[in-house]
């Protein structure tokens, strides 16, 4: 069996990842930051540290096939920490595959390298990227980097746009970036299990009426979704919607707003998308 880690176990993406994980038995080593993990089972293998450190980053892919790796900054934060955070962490990272003889790892990217087009664009995987702030631009260079180490050095990557990974849907844009947790592990699975993916670029999605991408590149690793957030439309529709005209606009929701200084009210305005 695939021996599997996962970084960033700590956070809310990786909870939900680490405890699926164990109760399918898969033998995994489970990373977190600063702050020690408390196991799940005995004996479960764990560890902490900081991946800007080698040693860190050589127990963490000691033995290990495919890396699902989560770690880094995930919000929009100053330029410095994502600096080092998502850049620097990341060559370590890709180092320690090499030297590691890691055969694959799960880039978590984000919807947010693409978050400064309009929602009434329909998107494919090879769409130029516009970021929405220095955290979208970060995954561009995570991109960026998954590609140079197939190229270079024959480590396969999977890059997930993910889109809005949680239990369920809660607001308007949701129904078009939801990302159901059952989804995320069937695409997990299919990470470790696919043959040959070589370099792939996929969106993290569900298989919502609403969507904004096309993810027909994701049926290389057998990736089918099955959850639909219209299920939750209704519910959704009946609130506030939480966001601004121009959280509305764009794909990016509210990190467009953030550090935004045009003052062309056009593009500030909402704009109508139908069902
Ligand atoms: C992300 O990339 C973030 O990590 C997450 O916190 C959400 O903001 C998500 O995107 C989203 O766009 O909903």
């Amino acid at each position: 069996m695939k021996k599997i880690a996962l970084s960033g176990a700590g956070g809310q993406l990786g909870a939900v990842l680490r405890t699926a994980l164990i109760a399918r038995g898969v033998p995994l080593r489970s990373a977190a930051g600063s702050k020690p993990l408390v196991p799940l089972v005995d004996g479960e293998d764990l560890m902490h540290g900081d991946l800007r450190d080698s040693a860190v980053v050589d127990r963490l892919l000691q033995g290990v096939d495919v890396l699902i790796h989560l770690a880094g900054t995930s919000v929009e934060k100053p330029l410095p920490e994502i600096i080092e955070n998502n850049l620097r962490a990341l060559v370590e990272v890709y180092e320690g595959a090499r030297r590691n003889g890691v055969r694959r790892i799960v880039f978590a990217s984000s919807n947010h390298a693409i978050g400064m087009y309009p929602v009434i664009d329909k998107l494919d995987l090879d769409c130029a990227l516009r970021p929405d702030g220095f955290y979208g631009l970060s995954k561009l260079w995570g991109e960026g980097l998954a590609r140079m180490y197939w190229d270079k050095h024959g480590i396969e990557s999977i890059c997930v746009r993910i889109g809005s990974c949680i239990e369920r849907p809660t607001e308007p844009r949701h129904l078009s970036t939801w990302f159901g947790h059952d989804d995320l592990l069937h695409f997990v699975d299919r990470c470790i299990e696919a043959e040959d993916v070589g370099f792939l670029v996929v969106w993290g999605v569900s298989a919502n009426k609403r969507s904004w991408w096309d993810n027909s590149g994701a049926e290389r690793l057998g990736f089918k979704p099955t959850q639909d957030a219209e299920a939750f439309a209704a519910e959704v529709l009946a609130r506030p919607n939480p966001l601004d005209a121009l959280g509305q606009r764009f794909q990016g929701g509210s990190f467009v707003g953030i550090d935004y200084s045009r003052d062309d009210i056009a593009a500030q305005r909402p704009v109508a998308v139908a069902a």
